[in-house]
């Protein structure tokens, strides 16, 4: 999101959380460019549960534009830690309503929201309208916070919108969401570098699409004339395993080889398939997903195989 920011000349003001580790792999590009960092992009301490803090930055920075991207977004953590995960997910995106309601020049607002919200819907493919349904604290969170959106926007008049995405990737995917998982796997493993790769159930089917393309799906909403939902999705649902036959075949190996099952990594309740209908997005934003399944998986793979490279002192 801050590099299609950047690359369309914007001032960008970034809200990072404070840790004792300064480390920040994927900012590291912009954090040492000396013609960006402190010139065109703006750090800012900040945590979604620091409304003073946050209220502070907005004020000093005023800006015309506010994506929402941040809260705990790991769905089966969310079982674990149900209560921070509402507190950060749920009450972190009131907060931010609050506190743009209360500011004199407000921003438009967009608030990342996730297919999550559908649960188990009662027909594929979910549009705007599909009502929603979480069976995970997750996604209950996230159906608070789209709700909430949509009742500032009635009866405040913020200009704020939700986002309602879909499973987006990218090789800056964390390590533990499964997709990155696989593809980090079959970059160590083609090396001989790992030898099995633990997963949970395979069954599930999601509707995986590329990151940079969904960012600026959210650019584009908030440049529209009003401000409304929208659907952000590839409409293709695919299993885990067609990613894993995808990611390994990048590789000419066979997945069935490697890839084990333990019961840590399955969750008490299991969204089972989501596929999205971004027919919206289409007409009235002009966007659409471009890349596909096998591309995504491939281009993860290759990110992954040249990043092991490095670690290991080899070509980068
Ligand atoms: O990669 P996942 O953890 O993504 P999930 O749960 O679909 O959520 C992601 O997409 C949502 C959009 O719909 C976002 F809102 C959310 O923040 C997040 O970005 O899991 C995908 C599927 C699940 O069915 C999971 O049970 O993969 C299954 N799975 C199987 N083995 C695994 C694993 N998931 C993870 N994370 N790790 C495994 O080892």
């Amino acid at each position: 999101m801050t590099e299609l920011l950047l690359s369309k000349g914007y001032t960008v003001h970034g809200l990072v959380r404070r840790t004792s580790s300064t480390v920040r792999t994927r900012l590291d590009p912009l954090f040492y460019d000396k013609e960006v960092y402190n010139h065109r992009l703006f750090l800012h301490y900040a945590d979604l549960n620091d409304s003073t803090t946050i209220r502070r930055v907005l004020a000093k920075t005023l800006p015309d534009e506010l994506y929402h991207l941040a809260g705990q977004s790991h769905v089966g953590a969310s079982f674990e830690i149900p209560e921070s995960t509402c507190e950060f997910t749920a009450m972190g995106t009131l907060k931010l309503l609050e506190i743009i309601r209360d500011l004199e020049k407000k921003p438009r607002f967009l608030h990342v929201s996730s297919s999550e919200i559908f649960g188990s819907p009662d027909h594929t493919p979910q549009n705007e309208q599909t009502p929603m349904r979480p069976i995970t604290p997750y996604g209950v969170a996230k159906a608070f916070a789209t709700q909430m959106v949509s009742v500032y926007r009635d009866s405040f008049g913020l200009f704020a919108c939700n986002a309602i995405c879909y499973n987006h990737e990218s090789p800056r995917r964390g390590e533990s969401f499964v997709t990155r998982k696989i593809t980090k796997a079959a970059a160590a493993i083609s090396m001989g570098l790992q030898d099995k790769l633990v997963l949970g159930s395979l069954d599930a089917q999601r509707d995986w699409g590329y990151a940079p393309e969904y960012v600026d799906a959210m650019w584009r909403m908030l440049q529209q004339s009003t401000a409304d939902d929208f659907v952000v999705a590839t409409g293709q649902s695919h299993s885990i395993e067609d990613f894993l036959v995808a990611a390994f075949r990048s590789i000419s190996l066979d997945w069935q080889d490697y890839v084990q099952y333990d019961a840590k990594y399955s969750r008490p309740a299991e969204v089972k398939r989501l596929a999205g209908d971004a027919s919206r997005a289409r007409e009235c934003l002009n966007w659409q997903a471009e890349t596909t399944l096998p591309q995504l998986a491939q281009l993860m793979v290759d990110a992954d195989r040249k990043s092991a490279e490095r670690d290991q002192g080899g070509p980068s």
